[in-house]
């Protein structure tokens, strides 16, 4: 980017635990940036479409069998493949919706026996540092009045438990600029908070270099 460059975009991630209302969320904020003129994209991960997403979709679906540490690199690398495409456009000003991104990798990864949550997050050390993460905050009680799990691999009660400690123990990170949203309000409620936290990264991000994630 040169001296006559113009602002970057903002790189906003929402995690959190199955159910949370990450993808209606996502959706909502498109949509509403979109409508206030903002150059904006969604993406989420894993990105199901790519040669590496297909073989990750085959493991959810429980069509495969993949070792986890195996499994738990594919996730990293379909981050890693997205990574030149999302410089480009950051850079060209377009602000990035991200359902999912390395901290779902760490934590559910590091919910699994034998590993921790150092390991889990060396493969995506250095990604594009999201400028916010918002996390939905949603207990399995509430979680379980949203309906049943479905049929993927990882949709069991007490792994997601374990899961939601991982990601407790990421937000205590401050390198990272976690907001947590109580994601037991209406949707309208949640997205008002959303869209709020946005519109302030957006205009705090555009003067800032992209960072580093965990580095
Ligand atoms: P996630 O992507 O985090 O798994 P979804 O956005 O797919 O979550 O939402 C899961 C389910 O809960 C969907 O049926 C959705 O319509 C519903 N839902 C989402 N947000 C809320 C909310 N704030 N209150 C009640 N139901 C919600
Ligand atoms: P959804 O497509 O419904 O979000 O489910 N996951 C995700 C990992 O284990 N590691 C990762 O790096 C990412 C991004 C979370 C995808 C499932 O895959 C899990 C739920």
């Amino acid at each position: 980017s040169g001296v006559m460059a113009g602002k970057r975009g903002a790189l906003i991630v929402l995690e959190g635990v199955d159910k949370a209302g990450k993808t209606t969320q996502c959706n909502k904020l498109v949509q509403a940036l979109q409508q206030s003129g903002q150059s904006v994209e969604m993406m989420r991960f894993p990105d199901r479409t790519t040669i590496i997403g297909q073989l990750i979709s085959a493991y959810l679906e429980k069509k495969s069998d993949l070792e986890d540490h195996v499994v738990h690199l594919l996730f990293s690398a379909n981050r890693w493949e997205m990574v030149p495409s999302m410089k480009k456009k950051l850079e060209q000003g377009t602000t990035l919706v991200v359902d999912r991104y390395a901290f779902s990798g760490a934590a559910f990864t590091s919910a699994k026996p034998g590993f921790c949550l150092d390991w889990c997050k060396k493969p995506d050390v250095g990604l594009p540092k999201p400028d916010l993460v918002m996390f939905l905050q949603l207990s399995p009680a509430q979680a379980a009045l949203r309906g049943q799990f479905g049929e993927e691999r990882y949709e069991i009660d007490d792994f997601q438990r374990t899961v939601q400690q991982k990601f407790d123990q990421l937000m205590k990170d401050p390198s990272v600029n976690w907001q947590e949203i109580d994601a037991s309000q209406s949707i309208e409620d949640v997205h008002r908070e959303i869209t709020t936290h946005s519109l302030n990264t957006i205009n705090t991000a555009q003067n800032l270099p992209l960072g580093e994630l965990w580095k």
